[in-house]
C-alpha cells in the first residue's frame, strides 16, 4: 500500500484530565462527576468520592507532567491533546471568579509542551462537569449551564491566548444519548430522563458550543475551534431495504450533532424525529442565529469501532462501550469486546468529508489491552506487537483516505500514556506507548516505562509515516 501523509501532519497523542491528572482536591479543585464514578458508566454514581475510585489519583500527571511531556517530546509529538478540568478553574462551576491556582497549572503544562515545539490541543469539556452543576442544576438540562460554560470557556481562551490554538468544545458530544451523567452532567437517572429533557440538554450544549466558538474566534482569530464526536460508522446487517433504512436512521442519531455544528441548523430528519417523540425544543431568540453564524472550523472525532444495524430486534448485540448495534460477523474483537475495523476508519473519513468538505482531525484511536510488563536489558518494557499491529493497520487506512482527497489535519492516539479507562474506570485496560506502574487495586509505584510501541511510533513520526510502507 502506498503511504502518504502531508508534510505538516500533526502527529501526537491524547488524554483527558479526569483520567490521568489525579490530585482531585489539590490547589482548590472542586469535585467533578468523575470523582463519584468509581465503576465507570455502568454503575450509578456514589454520594461522595470513595477510595476505590482510581481517578482520584489517576497516574498523578498533576505532579509528573514534566517527565510525561518529556517522553511525548522524545517520541516527536507535534500535537498533544488534553482537557482542562473545568472544576480546577471553576470548582463549583457557577462562581463568578476563576481559581488562579488551577489556571497556573495549565500554564505550566502548556509552557512545557511549547518548550518542545508541541502544540497543545484542548478539550474544553471532557466528561468532567463540576459535580455541583450536576447536583444543583441537573447539568445541561438547565439553560443556565450555557452561561457557566461560556464564562469558563472565555476565561481559558483569554488566559491561554497565544499558547493554545486547537480547541474542541465537548468531548464526544453525541455520547450524552447513552451516558447522560458522565457526558452531560445530568443527575436525573437515565431511566427517568424524558426525551424532552434530553433533547433540551442537547440543544443547550449545541448553543453553548456555537457561543464558545464565537467567543474563541473573537479573542483570537487564529484559534481553530472544532466539535468532537464519537465516530462510529454503521453498516446495514443485510441488504434488506428495511435494514438499510434502519441503519440510516441510527446513523443520523449521531450525525445530527456534526450536522448542526458544521451546517448551523437542525436538519429536517432531526425535526421530524423530535416531532414524533412529541418534543418541542424551547428556543430563545438568537439561538438559531448563534448556531448558524458560529459553525466549527474542523471536525474532531474518536474512532475505535464500527457497528452493524438491523431492523430485526433479535439480531445479536454488538458489545462495546456506549453505542448499541449488532455484531459484525466479519470482524474480530478486542479483549474488551470492541470490533476491530481499520477499513471503517477510511470509510468514516470519506463519509464525513463527502458530507461536509471540512477539515477533519482524528483525536482518538487506539487499542485497549491488558499489557504484561517484562524485563529487558534496557529495563522493564512491554512487547506490545498487537498494539503496533492495530495502529499500523489503522494508519494505513488513514493514509489511503488522505489519498482519496480527505483533508485531515492530524492524528492523536488515545491514551498515549496509560490512564484510567472511561467506560470501566480501570487501569488494566491500557492504551499507552508508556506503561504506568499502577494496578486495578490501586497498588503500584507510578513509574513510567517505554513500551515497544513507543519506539515504533517515534519512527512513524520521524519518517512521517513512510516506515509503515516498509514494515
Ligand atoms: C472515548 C473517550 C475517552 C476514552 C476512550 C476509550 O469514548 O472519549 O475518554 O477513555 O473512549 O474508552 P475506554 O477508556 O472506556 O476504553
Amino acid at each position: 500500500m502506498s503511504v502518504y501523509f502531508p508534510k505538516n501532519f500533526l502527529w501526537g497523542g491524547a488524554t483527558a484530565a479526569n483520567q490521568y491528572e489525579g490530585a482531585y482536591r489539590e490547589d482548590g479543585k472542586g469535585l467533578s462527576v468523575q470523582d463519584v464514578m468509581p465503576r465507570g458508566i455502568m454503575a450509578p454514581p456514589t454520594a461522595e468520592p470513595t477510595e476505590d475510585n482510581l481517578k482520584l489519583q489517576g497516574i498523578d500527571f498533576y505532579h509528573r507532567y514534566r517527565e510525561d511531556i518529556r517522553l511525548f517530546a522524545e517520541m516527536g509529538f507535534r500535537v498533544y491533546r488534553t482537557s482542562i478540568a473545568w472544576s480546577r478553574i471553576f470548582p463549583n462551576g457557577d462562581e463568578e471568579e476563576p481559581n488562579e491556582k488551577g489556571l497556573e497549572f495549565y500554564d505550566r503544562v502548556f509552557d512545557e509542551c511549547l518548550k518542545y515545539g508541541i502544540q497543545p490541543m484542548v478539550t474544553i469539556s471532557h466528561y468532567e462537569t463540576p459535580l455541583h452543576l450536576a447536583r444543583t442544576y441537573d447539568g445541561w438540562v438547565d439553560r443556565r449551564m450555557i452561561g457557566f460554560y461560556c464564562r469558563y470557556a472565555e476565561t481559558i481562551f483569554r488566559r491561554y491566548r497565544g499558547k493554545v490554538k486547537y480547541w474542541l468544545t465537548f468531548n464526544e458530544i453525541n455520547s450524552v444519548l447513552e451516558a447522560p451523567f458522565m457526558s452531560g452532567g445530568i443527575a436525573t437517572p437515565k431511566e427517568e430522563l424524558t426525551d424532552g429533557q434530553l433533547y433540551q440538554a442537547i440543544h443547550h450544549e449545541l448553543v453553548a458550543s456555537a457561543m464558545a466558538t464565537k467567543i474563541g474566534h473573537e479573542i483570537d482569530p487564529e484559534n481553530k475551534i472544532g466539535c468532537m464526536v464519537l465516530g462510529m460508522p454503521t453498516y446495514p446487517l443485510t441488504p434488506n431495504p428495511e435494514d438499510v433504512w434502519y441503519n440510516l436512521q441510527e446513523d443520523r442519531k449521531n450525525l445530527m450533532f456534526s450536522d448542526v455544528h458544521v451546517r448551523g441548523y437542525y436538519p429536517g430528519y432531526m425535526k421530524r424525529m423530535l416531532r414524533e417523540k412529541g418534543v418541542e425544543i424551547a428556543m430563545e431568540p438568537g439561538d438559531e442565529e448563534m448556531l448558524r453564524e458560529h459553525t466549527v472550523d474542523y471536525i474532531g472525532f474518536s474512532y475505535y469501532s464500527s457497528l452493524c444495524q438491523s431492523a430485526d430486534p433479535e439480531a445479536e448485540a454488538a458489545g462495546g462501550n456506549l453505542m448499541g448495534g449488532c455484531k459484525n460477523p466479519y470482524l474480530k474483537k478486542t479483549d474488551w469486546g470492541w470490533a476491530i475495523d481499520p477499513k471503517g476508519l477510511r470509510i468514516l473519513l470519506n463519509t464525513l468529508y463527502d458530507r461536509y468538505q471540512k477539515p477533519l482531525f482524528i483525536v482518538e484511536n487506539g487499542l485497549g489491552a491488558a499489557d504484561l510488563l517484562v524485563d529487558s536489558p534496557d529495563g522493564p518494557t512491554v512487547e506490545d506487537d498487537y498494539r503496533i499491529q492495530y495502529l499500523k493497520e489503522h494508519l494505513l487506512e488513514v493514509s489511503q483516505a488522505i489519498q482519496d482527497g480527505v483533508e485531515l489535519w492530524g492524528y492523536t492516539t488515545w491514551g498515549c500514556i496509560d490512564l484510567v479507562s472511561a467506560s470501566t474506570a480501570e487501569m488494566k485496560k491500557r492504551y499507552g506507548f508508556i506503561y504506568v506502574d499502577r494496578n486495578n487495586d490501586g497498588t503500584g509505584t507510578l513509574a513510567r516505562y517505554r513500551k515497544k510501541s513507543f519506539f515504533w511510533y517515534k519512527n512513524v513520526i520521524e519518517t512521517n509515516g513512510q516506515c509503515l510502507e516498509e514494515s
